[in-house]
């Protein structure tokens, strides 16, 4: 049995709800493009990065679009979604996210970020993280996204810990497999609560005890 020495979070919809504001940059895209996009489709980007978020969307467009066009569109949607993340503050950190990174650097557990966003160091700024985690690791710094494991594998690198003693938490479905196939452990929250391969299971971070997050029993 390996105890848990590094605890490495997902950023977008783990941490902070990041995941509306994508939602709603990606709508606004869609909607001046003429492209059906609703919340069913905007679940299949969780933790994919903005380019793959983008062919995705485009799956039901009418017309077909070049390179350009595609490069144009992301750097549009980025640009609204920059607007929507000047609104984040400390207080929009999600419930139970505070007290489970306060109880872990008690207990002396490495935290990480491992995110597929390249928006990353924006974001842990404007929620007063900047120089909270031992360890970044972001869009910015891997070539494959999740469910690719690099981003978590870079993460546990940086922090000097083995795969087999780090659990990851995620909230999507491709994080989750990334976790996976890193060779970690992984709670699962809120929609990707659903995913057959996470050790572990919680509607957020206030519903899990640090005992059953660094405990190695299976849900
Ligand atoms: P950006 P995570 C991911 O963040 C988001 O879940 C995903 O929706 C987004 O497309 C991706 O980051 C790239 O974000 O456009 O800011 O580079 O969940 O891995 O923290
Ligand atoms: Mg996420």
């Amino acid at each position: 049995m390996h105890k848990t020495a590094a605890v490495i979070f997902d950023l977008d919809g783990v941490i902070v709800s990041t995941d509306e504001f994508h939602y709603l940059a990606w709508k606004e895209l869609a909607d001046a493009e003429g492209i059906p996009f609703d919340r069913e489709d905007n679940e299949r980007l969780r933790g994919v990065s903005r380019m793959e978020s983008l062919d995705i969307l485009l799956e039901k467009a009418l017309k077909p679009y070049s390179d350009a066009n595609k490069a144009d569109m992301a750097e549009r949607k980025n640009a609204m979604y920059r607007g929507l993340l000047e609104r984040l503050s400390p207080a929009d950190l999600l419930t139970g996210v505070a007290e489970v990174i306060d109880g872990l650097r008690l207990r002396g557990v490495k935290i990480a970020i491992g995110s597929s966003s390249k928006n990353a160091s924006r974001i842990l700024k404007a929620i007063g993280l900047a120089d909270t985690f031992d360890a970044v690791a972001d869009g910015t710094h891997i070539t494959r996204s999740k469910p690719d494991p690099e981003v978590f594998t870079l993460a546990a690198h940086l922090v000097g810990i083995p795969p087999e003693q780090c659990l990851v938490v995620e909230d999507a479905h491709a994080g989750v497999e990334a976790g996976v196939a890193a060779g970690m452990r992984v709670l699962a929250v809120g929609p990707a609560a659903d995913h057959p391969s996470a050790t572990l299971r919680a509607k957020d971070l206030s519903a899990i005890s640090l005992d059953e997050m660094l405990s190695h029993r299976t849900a």
